[in-house]
């Protein structure tokens, strides 16, 4: 029996040695110390061994079983460090591959165009202001001269919320907000949002951008503005780019003018964008109305102001190339990563 032991003991050695899974090592465990294994089956017949034999044999296959499952447990730890390093091996990563595309979008051409603005008058020690979209009549008509019976008052043309409150129509009662808790000098620049009840085509939207300015201070002339805007013009459109004026009617500004600049796309000659006129309408602009400074609490008699307001889509269109205006709107990424 001693000579069986020490048998079982060899070949379970050595096959635990040359065993290559967990697996195989379990079926060793169950065919050498399971139920009806090897070892076990020698345990249970020693009835029949005499009252010296049974202890020495007992010893023999505890000490077996001990040592079997010693070598089973190491060679367990062993098996998994191969795994480990086969694995190390073959999923390592290749951090020289390229990696996956991140698609971040760009700087929408409205954005860009604003931007551009607030750069150059910041330049010029403009700041910038902002206020609400949804204003009052009063701030949006009543405060820069456009009386109740005002067309652009028109049910047709503002969106009303309640009779005294509407969607801006243009970002001037910014402009009203900022004289009345400010005093002069002012060189501001309200860049924004207003709304009109237009309906959508190529180039109506009833959303767009505007870009109004104003200066209010001692001794402001029409020279100012005529300077400023021609330098707006240089700056923004190109150096060699010429600026000239039209006469035109705003209720807020008196004397008021309309600024055409010169085709920045074929530099006067005439082209498709400047519909071969050489020139494009760039911003309307004029001296603060009288009416509009005293509403504000501010004394026409001391000071005086220049002020200008522009269309951001009809730069944006014009210096794109841009020829339908609801592209803007329509936040395709293939169109907008163009520009
Ligand atoms: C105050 C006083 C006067 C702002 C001005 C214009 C002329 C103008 C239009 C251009 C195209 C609006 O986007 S558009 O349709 N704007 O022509 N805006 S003067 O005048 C002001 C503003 C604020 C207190």
């Amino acid at each position: 029996m001693e000579e069986q032991i020490k048998k079982i003991q060899e070949n379970t050695s050595k096959s635990i040695k040359q065993a290559q899974s967990k697996q195989e090592l379990n079926d060793i465990r169950v065919k050498v110390l399971g139920k009806k294994g090897e070892l076990t089956l020698i345990l249970r017949s020693m009835g029949s061994l005499s009252a010296e034999e049974r202890p020495i044999v007992g010893n023999k296959v505890n000490e077996a079983k001990k040592e079997i499952e010693e070598l089973i447990t190491q060679k367990e730890k062993e098996l998994k460090i191969k795994e480990l390093e086969k694995r190390l091996e073959t999923e390592n990563i290749d951090i020289t591959e390229p990696s996956k595309k991140i698609n971040i979008g760009s700087i929408h051409p409205i954005t860009q165009i604003i931007d551009q603005i607030k750069e150059v008058f910041l330049g010029m020690g403009y700041s910038i202001a902002d206020g609400p979209e949804v204003e009052t009549s009063h701030y949006n008509f009543d405060q820069l001269n456009t009386p109740s019976d005002h067309p652009a008052r028109d049910l047709q043309d503002t969106f009303y919320i309640t009779e005294d409150v509407i969607l801006r129509t243009q970002t001037s009662p910014v402009q009203a907000r900022v004289m009345e808790t400010q005093k002069p000098p002012i060189k501001i620049i309200c860049p924004g949002a207003v709304y009109r009840s237009d309906t959508l085509d190529a180039t109506h939207s009833p959303v767009f951008h505007q870009i109004e300015g104003l200066v209010v201070d001692k001794n402001i002339t029409m020279t100012d503005l005529k300077g400023t805007l021609e330098m707006f013009a240089k700056k923004c459109l190109g150096e060699n780019t010429k600026i000239r004026f039209r006469p035109h009617h705003f209720p807020f500004t008196e004397p008021s003018a309309e600024a055409d600049v010169s085709c920045f796309v074929c530099g006067g000659k005439g082209c498709r964008v400047c519909k071969q006129e050489g020139w494009i309408e760039l911003l309307g602009c004029g001296m603060v109305h009288p009416n509009v400074l005293r509403n504000c609490g501010i004394d026409p008699e001391v000071y005086s102001g220049f002020a200008f307001g522009c269309g951001v889509e009809r730069i944006a269109m014009a210096k794109f190339g841009i020829d339908d205006l609801r592209l803007l709107y329509e936040n395709d990424v293939r169109f907008l990563k163009q520009f």
